[in-house]
């Protein structure tokens, strides 16, 4: 047999730099590069290996392994999947930063390879430095925790396991209903050690979307309950554009004259301007998609995990017979008491079509939801409009950006208040234009995913909308992005704390305690943090503005430059667009001192009774 002697580490970059993946028409390296931050464990191992593939696996530094697996898993969401990254860590504090990470990639399945350094397989020098030593079990290391939020996860304590481990992780990686989080975790004594690897081993391997269809029975049922359906709504969520069936969708839509709903990950299914599309669905939904769902007869969701935002804690949706779920993972399909419908959502929404054939929903059903949409139109029109207040809501602010995004811009977003204002608000042009994490709705992941989303889309603008305190959670990507020339318009919007939490405390009937600095026990003074000081240390350029008038001549000279720009202003944290929107299931307690704890729970119990009626 033709072999080829390389370490574990030297196996793994030669493995990934040989797998491909045809996208738009172009074949491509499936992995666009490592992100590393090295230390022992991976820096003489992988580190080596890496040095020696510069061409064909580029190796990206970055300044924290959360953010930087952050970005991986963004690129990944920001080519449907299509391509992905690989990230290395070190041993310990280094491996562990990342496990939220690998959370984030496992709730919204995304693809990132995850190769952290691990303590020695063969244990002669241990205890090593950070190594957790479990008192019971030796087998035990800080990468367990990857276990339960990677979709795979081997231990490489022996170089050939790599034979067996290598494709399995691709498999996962590139399944379109397993896709999540892989780990593989290198011990670093293995990492140097030298196997005579089979040449073969190393072939190029392309890796193209596999499109399931439908069992028979199950699309035959689905073919009926549409024909018989006199008020069907479409959920489009994340599932549609990874499998790139939103024109599928458009079409579908159009021809049997059912109104379209979208997730937070299902945004810019259709442009927001389409005519069957009725807005946003949920907790952040728009009156119109809300009150469709509530009166739907049938719902077909598609290619979404149906979270609790989506179905108003299911009390918008509840399940049961009305309910279609497709998707090509069973574990959703099944969920909610639906009719499930297992199969890409690409190739089943086509052979429903075929099936359904001219059948068409009722005009006067799509009369409806034409007309609701476009007084939701002018709800949008009006909220986000653009108003002189020095402290602007969040929805001007996003109105500001909106209007001055182009159709080749994308807008990122993922925790705060500002995910539910966009989801309800934002106009986005089409697939693509909206990137939203709120499967784990991270902290953290606004600048480091819009790097991300910067790699896989060099053309048009990257927005980031980012709290002040997602921005002072972790930031420190803006200089990655200075450094690797990947240029993202920053906009941070300080309204002087965790906003949103503040005013979902007062909702549950809680003084307004530790969210907003005002509200801080034990603080000496205000922190005056100078945000726009802060990102040109680190090598943006910067400014603060107060309002909406400046905020738009700020993203114009944003625009114009030629690095990472970030533009801060103050805005109201007491401020969250009333309009739309639907209950969201949030525990009160049962007993309280508070007497505004004992009317939300009040109201708690009323709407709990409300579920159980619910459709
Ligand atoms: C890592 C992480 N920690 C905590 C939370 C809970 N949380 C959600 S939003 C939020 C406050 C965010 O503050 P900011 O970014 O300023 O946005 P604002 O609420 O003010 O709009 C907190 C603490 C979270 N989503 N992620
Ligand atoms: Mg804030």
């Amino acid at each position: 047999m033709n072999t080829i002697r390389l370490t574990a580490a030297q196996a793994v970059v030669r493995y990934l730099s040989a797998q491909r993946t045809a996208s738009a028409g172009a074949e491509l390296p499936l992995f666009a590069g490592c992100w590393a931050i090295f230390g022992h464990g991976n820096v003489a191992g992988l580190g080596e290996a890496l040095w020696h593939a510069r061409e064909t696996l580029p190796t990206f530094r970055a300044h924290n392994e959360q953010a930087m697996a952050h970005a991986a898993i963004a690129f990944a969401k920001a080519t449907n999947r299509r391509r992905m990254m690989a990230c290395t860590t070190s041993i310990g504090p280094g491996a562990l930063n990342m496990v939220t990470a690998a959370a984030v990639a496992h709730v919204n399945r995304l693809p990132v390879l995850l190769l952290p350094g691990d303590t020695f397989a063969g244990r002669l020098p241990d205890p090593v430095l950070q190594q957790v030593e479990d008192f019971g079990d030796g087998t035990v290391t800080a990468n367990d925790c990857f276990r339960p939020v990677s979709r795979f996860f081997d231990r490489i304590a022996r170089p050939e396991q790599l034979l067996a481990a290598l494709p399995r992780a691709l498999q996962v990686l590139t399944d379109p209903a397993d896709c999540g989080p892989v780990t593989l975790s290198l011990s670093q004594d293995v990492q140097a050690e030298a196997w005579d690897f089979p040449a073969a081993f190393f072939a190029p391997r392309l890796h193209a979307p596999r499109r399931q269809a439908a069992d028979p029975g199950e699309l035959a049922r689905a073919v009926d309950r549409l024909r018989r359906a006199e008020r069907p709504l479409i959920v489009a969520g994340g599932g549609v554009l990874y499998a790139e069936a939103t024109g599928t969708l458009a079409a579908f839509a159009s021809r049997h004259r059912v109104p379209v709903a979208e997730t937070q990950a299902g945004k810019g299914s259709l442009p927001w301007d389409h005519p069957q599309n009725v807005g946003a669905i949920g907790v952040t939904g728009s009156a119109a998609a809300n009150e469709l769902a509530r009166d739907a007869d049938l719902v077909l969701a598609i290619g979404t995990r149906l979270q609790d935002f989506t179905t108003g804690s299911r009390a918008l949706i509840a399940g049961g017979p009305r309910l279609i779920q497709l998707n090509v993972a069973a574990f959703d399909a099944g969920k909610h008491g639906a009719e499930p419908l297992v199969g890409d959502a690409r190739r089943t929404l086509e052979d429903l079509g075929a099936a359904l054939a001219d059948h068409a929903a009722p005009a006067a059903w799509q009369d409806r939801a034409r007309s609701l949409a476009a007084a939701w139109s002018a709800t949008v029109d009006r909220v986000t409009a653009a108003g002189n207040a020095d402290r602007p809501t969040d929805a001007q602010v996003l109105g500001a950006v909106n209007r001055k995004a182009t159709p080749a811009d994308v807008v990122v977003c993922a925790s705060g208040g500002l995910p539910g204002e966009l989801h309800k608000l934002w106009r986005a042009a089409g697939p693509g234009a909206y990137h939203l994490e709120y499967g784990f709705s991270c902290m953290g992941y606004e600048i480091a995913g819009g790097l991300g989303v910067r790699m896989a889309r060099p053309d048009g603008e990257v927005f980031v909308l980012v709290g002040d305190g997602s921005y002072l959670m972790l930031n420190s990507e803006i200089a990655t992005s200075v450094t690797l020339g990947r240029k993202l318009i920053v906009v941070v919007l300080d309204n002087g704390g965790f906003g949103c939490i503040n005013r979902l405390q007062q909702a549950t009937g809680g003084a307004p305690f530790n969210n907003l600095f005002e509200h801080v026990d034990h603080r000496v003074g205000e922190p005056g943090i100078d945000f726009a000081a802060h990102a040109r240390s680190l090598g943006a350029a910067a400014e603060t503005v107060t309002g909406i008038a400046e905020l738009e001549a700020a993203l114009d000279r944003a625009r114009a430059a030629d690095r990472t720009a970030v533009v801060v202003l103050a805005t109201d944290p007491l401020a969250a667009t009333a309009e739309g929107g639907a209950w969201w299931d949030v525990a009160v307690p049962e007993v309280s001192e508070r007497a505004a704890v004992r009317r939300a729970r009040a109201d708690y119990q009323q709407a709990l009774e409300r579920r159980k009626e619910s459709p």
